[in-house]
C-alpha cells in the first residue's frame, strides 16, 4: 500500500509530457467551481409541499463546514460519502473515515461509535443516509453497563436510496420505471425515526430545513444524539446531471 506519492512521481521525472500536471490541476480547479457555482445558484434546498428540503449537497456542506481539523467524521457509503467528496473544501481536514463493509451500507452505527469511543479526545461526528442508519440502527443499544460514546449521527432522511435514482434504472424515461423503481430501488419506508431514537434512549431533533441545519449540528451534547434532516429525493437525478454537465462544460473550456 501507498500511504503517500512517491518523491520521484511527485517530481515528474516519469515522462509525462510537460503541462500534463497543470493542465490537470486546471482543470480540477475549473470542475470545483463549477460546481461550487450551480450549488451556490440551486440554493441550499428545492422548494416541496412540506416547505424548503435541504438537498444532499447542501447537508454535505454544512456537515463540511462544521467539522473542524481536530473533529472525527465517519461518513456513510451512497450518496454521503460522494456528496462530501464534491463539496468538501478543507484547508485542515478533519480526521475522516469511512467503511466499506461487507457490502457497502452496513455496520456504520457500530463503527461510529466506536470510533467515539476510541477517539474520547475529538468531537466525532457521523453523517449517514436513512437507509445506512436503519441497516445498524441496533448499534444504538449500549448495555446499561458499558461506556456511553459522546456520538452525533447526522442523518440524511430521504426516505429511500436515493443514489439508485441517478444509475441507469432511475431514469424518468426507463420502461420499467413507473411500477418497478420505486418499490425495487427507492425502497420508500416511511420509519419514524423519532420514535426509533426514544425506543433506544437516544437524543433527537428534527431538522426540516435550511435554517436549522447549522445549529443543530454545531451543539452535540454529551452522549449519543441523532440529528435527522429531511433531504430532498426527487430532484437528486436532475441535481446531478446538472453538476456533470457543468463540470464537462468547466473542464473543456479549461487547458485540458
Ligand atoms: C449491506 C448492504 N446492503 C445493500 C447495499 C446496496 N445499497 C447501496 S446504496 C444503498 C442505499 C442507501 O440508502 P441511504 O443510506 O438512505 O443513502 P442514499 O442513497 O439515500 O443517499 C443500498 C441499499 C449495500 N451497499 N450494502
Ligand atoms: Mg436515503
Amino acid at each position: 500500500m501507498l500511504t503517500e506519492v512517491p518523491a520521484r512521481l511527485r517530481q515528474g521525472r516519469v515522462g509525462a509530457p510537460a503541462g500534463w500536471l497543470a493542465a490537470w490541476q486546471a482543470a480540477g480547479a475549473a470542475a470545483l467551481a463549477a460546481i461550487d457555482e450551480v450549488l451556490d445558484a440551486q440554493g441550499d434546498g428545492r422548494p416541496s409541499r412540506a416547505g424548503t428540503r435541504v438537498s444532499g449537497p447542501a447537508l454535505a456542506r454544512a456537515v463540511a463546514a462544521v467539522s473542524l481539523p481536530q473533529d472525527a467524521l465517519v461518513v456513510g457509503s451512497s450518496n454521503p460519502v460522494r456528496d462530501l467528496d464534491l463539496v468538501a473544501r478543507w484547508d485542515a481536514a478533519p480526521l475522516v473515515l469511512a467503511n466499506r463493509g461487507l457490502a457497502g451500507i452496513d455496520g456504520t452505527v457500530a463503527t461510529a461509535t466506536g470510533v467515539a469511543l476510541g477517539l474520547p479526545h475529538r468531537r466525532v461526528r457521523a453523517y449517514l443516509g436513512d437507509l445506512t442508519f436503519l441497516h445498524d440502527v441496533g448499534g444504538l443499544l449500549r448495555g446499561s453497563l458499558e461506556l456511553q460514546a459522546d456520538l452525533q449521527l447526522v442523518v440524511a432522511h430521504d426516505d429511500g436510496g436515493s443514489i439508485f435514482s441517478t444509475l441507469e434504472h432511475g431514469d424518468p424515461s426507463h420502461p420499467d420505471r413507473a411500477e418497478v423503481f420505486e418499490r425495487v430501488f427507492g425502497t420508500p419506508h416511511g420509519v419514524d425515526l423519532a420514535a426509533l431514537c426514544a425506543a433506544y434512549g437516544v437524543r433527537h431533533v428534527h431538522v426540516g430545513d435550511v435554517e436549522g441545519l447549522l445549529p443543530a449540528l454545531a451543539a452535540p451534547g454529551v452522549g449519543t444524539s441523532v440529528v435527522e434532516v429531511r433531504v430532498d429525493r426527487a430532484g437528486r437525478r436532475a441535481l446531478m446531471e446538472q453538476l456533470a454537465a457543468a463540470v464537462a462544460v468547466a473542464v473543456r473550456a479549461s487547458s485540458l
